[in-house]
């Protein structure tokens, strides 16, 4: 496996140096931020990121995300142009080096939270969802506004996606997925780059609109619409993990060979539908890591996995669930369970 960590390039207040102290530490995941999301990426941006990584002996070879414009989620007339975009900056970012891309297929929003800074008894404070809250806020009418999300929204722009969302069922979403991989697939193949879907956050569907990539059925299903190993997945198990239904060495097992992008964290289920984020150790929440790495051993992974958010500990401030002190713990626990399987 090659380790790796998320960085949200100059500004990100971890730095590159910070994270090439972490041991075993390999491969830098970002992306270029400043180009709007349907636009193609100017190389020397991409360089950029590149230079920045070597420049501290580590390699840039994993972007996430290579966003995916609504326009394509939707199947709209706008889709065949940003598709043709979305394969354009694949084939720079092959010639840049990069060997995986993260993306994912959720409607409007992507990952979703009720608490971005639930306190814990310890002090430590970590990302939580709670169904029941989330339902009281009504995203047509302002009420919520979180991090992950494209902040360039207004309040009727919102207002009128989620609307044309109303007409998009989960069977539409299927097929929009199925033409953006037809046309992307065969181009990150040519690229030499491995997609991986990332699952929807959390992974089941929310204020109306269809989450389609949740659980095993629809990942079968999904890996079946391009029968190609470049078309792949994230196995984030965080998000997979807060359905209990998910079981998470199992899938891994099932999908060997088509998993190139894991990310490892640990949540604790509290109930139906409401989880909070914990330290990765097993013990801390609900999730055995050690078994979850045990079967990407034995499946020969090979690909790229990076601690996911981690909490906020030792009165460290940064972006929630991105700072330094927690994914680096996160990263020693993954070295050493990858040690102990050997
Ligand atoms: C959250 C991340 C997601 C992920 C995207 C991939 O922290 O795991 O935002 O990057 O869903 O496209």
């Amino acid at each position: 496996m090659k380790l790796s960590f998320r960085w949200y390039g100059p500004h990100d207040p971890v730095t590159l140096e910070q994270i090439a102290q972490i041991p075993g530490m390999r491969s830098v995941v970002s992306a270029v931020y400043d180009t709007p999301v349907g636009g193609v990426w100017p190389r020397e941006s991409i360089k950029a990121l590149s230079d920045a990584a070597a420049a501290h002996g580590l390699v840039f070879d994993v972007v996430e995300s290579v966003p995916v414009h609504e326009e394509i989620k939707l199947g709209s007339p706008e889709a065949p142009a940003l598709i043709d975009a979305y394969c354009e900056n694949l084939r720079r970012l092959g010639e840049a080096g990069v060997k995986c891309v993260c993306y994912n297929f959720m409607p409007v929003f992507d990952w979703l939270r009720s608490d971005l800074a639930r306190k814990a008894p310890d002090g430590s404070n970590s990302l939580a969802y709670d169904e029941a809250t989330v339902l009281l806020m009504n995203p047509a009418e302002g009420g919520l506004s979180l991090p992950g999300w494209d902040e360039s929204y207004t309040l009727d722009g919102l207002r009128a996606l989620l609307a044309r969302y109303e007409a998009i069922g989960e069977t539409q979403l299927w097929r929009n997925l199925h033409t953006f991989l037809e046309a992307v697939i065969p181009a990150a193949a040519g690229a030499g780059i491995k997609m991986a879907i990332h699952p929807d956050d959390p992974p089941w569907g929310i204020f109306g609109l269809p989450r389609i990539i949740t659980n095993q059925e629809n990942l079968d299903k999904f890996l079946k619409l391009v029968d190609m190993p470049e078309n792949g997945l994230t196995f984030c198990t965080g998000s997979l993990g807060a359905d209990p239904a998910n079981d998470l060495p199992a899938m891994i097992r099932r999908y060997e060979g088509r998993i190139h992008f894991a990310h490892l964290r640990n949540i604790k289920l509290t109930g139906d539908r409401c989880f909070h984020e914990v330290g990765h150790l097993s013990s801390c929440g609900s999730l055995d890591m050690a078994a979850i790495i045990r079967a990407l051993k034995e499946t020969g992974f090979d690909g790229y996995i990076r601690p996911d958010h981690g909490r906020m500990i030792w009165g460290e401030q940064g972006k929630p669930g991105y700072g330094l002190f927690d994914r680096a713990l996160g990263a020693a626990y993954i070295n050493g369970l990858w040690e102990a399987t050997r």
